[in-house]
């Protein structure tokens, strides 16, 4: 069997985008033969909160690739309760507009024990990933702490998720910021993840604060410069419209047109020191390919709608052609 049949696939992930798109890349190798495949998952969404530590997009791909996670919140457990953080708000402890259900609390707590334990983010990941068969091999970004702020226009700065879960990214951004990022080195395994690589995967994540901070991990841009792998990213824009949650907001702040050839050129052609070789396209923006392969890129067509496993599978086989292409 060739390695095109059976390819090792690198993707860079975010949260609940990312981990559709995950499910999708493990069914659509699982089809091929069996899958080897390693998420590279963004950590700057993290935050201390409570005592705890949170990695929203971690456990995003872990509970969805356990078949664990709560669907229709599109965060968190499935069937969770709320008792604990009932008790927290009455404390006044915590943050009134951020639920932390009681399961969700329980990695929280089993997370911060190891690292109080003095175990990397990496081997917390790593004990995490044990419980249920993920099928797929989970990576953060990094080890260090660097979770994202956003400067406000008007002044002042904040956390990401008291942006994005308390005012709802209605807040004009300046600017997002990862402190400590440029002295944060990739977390064991992820140079060498894309080194290995047949094919690196964009997931159709928020391009500013979920696939921006991974790349922005010095060494990372590098290690996709150069391996031999193609890097094929996914449009997270449909019709000139994002798909979930408000990218768009984080796009205008950094002068990027919610548009898919805008986002593309925003990642930029590798052969022009930018990270991508293809990218697909909505059949909604067909129109944008010819933009697109004028960038250098190599544009394609595909159903981008992840609406069940199906389609996602659907998706990332297209994905794992572009790369063949
Ligand atoms: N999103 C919300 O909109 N409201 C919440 O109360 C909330 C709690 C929460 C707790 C743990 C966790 O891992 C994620 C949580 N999220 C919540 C989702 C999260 O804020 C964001 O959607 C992502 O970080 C953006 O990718």
């Amino acid at each position: 069997m060739t390695s095109s049949e059976r390819p090792r696939v690198v993707v860079l992930a975010g949260g609940v985008g990312g981990s559709r798109f995950l499910l999708g890349v493990r069914e659509a190798l699982l089809r091929r033969g069996a899958p080897q495949a390693t998420a590279i998952v963004n950590t700057g969404d993290d935050l201390w909160l409570s005592g705890v530590r949170l990695q929203p997009d971690i456990d995003s791909v872990l509970y969805a690739l356990g078949g664990v996670n709560d669907t229709v919140r599109g965060w968190g457990r499935a069937g969770d309760t709320e008792r604990v953080n009932e008790e927290l708000q009455a404390w006044g402890a915590g943050w009134p507009w951020f639920t932390l259900g009681d399961l969700d609390l329980g990695t929280h707590l089993a997370r911060t024990g190891w690292l109080r334990d003095g175990l990397t983010v990496t081997e917390v990941v790593e004990r995490l990933s044990r419980r249920w068969p993920l099928g797929i091999r989970m990576l953060p970004m990094t080890d260090a702490e660097v979770d994202t702020r956003v400067r406000l226009e008007g002044g002042g700065d904040m956390h990401f998720q008291e942006w994005w879960t308390r005012h709802r990214a209605t807040l004009a951004p300046a600017a997002f910021e990862n402190p400590g990022i440029v002295d944060a080195a990739p977390a064991p395994g992820v140079v060498d993840a894309i080194a290995a690589a047949d094919v690196v995967l964009m997931a159709p994540s928020n391009p500013v604060v979920s696939i921006g901070p991974i790349l922005a991990v010095p060494g990372v841009r590098e290690a996709l410069r150069r391996t031999s792998a193609r890097v094929v990213g996914v449009s997270p824009i449909i019709g000139g419209a994002v798909v979930r949650g408000m990218a768009d907001v984080c796009l205008t702040a950094i002068g990027v047109a919610t548009a898919a050839d805008a986002v593309a050129a925003h990642y930029g052609a590798r052969a022009d020191g930018g990270v991508l070789d293809a990218w697909l396209l909505a059949e909604e923006d067909a129109g944008l390919a010819a933009s697109v392969d004028g960038l250098g890129i190599r544009a394609q067509v595909a159903p981008l709608w992840m609406r069940d496993l199906e389609l996602s599978a659907a998706l990332a086989e297209a994905a794992l052609r572009a790369a063949d292409a």
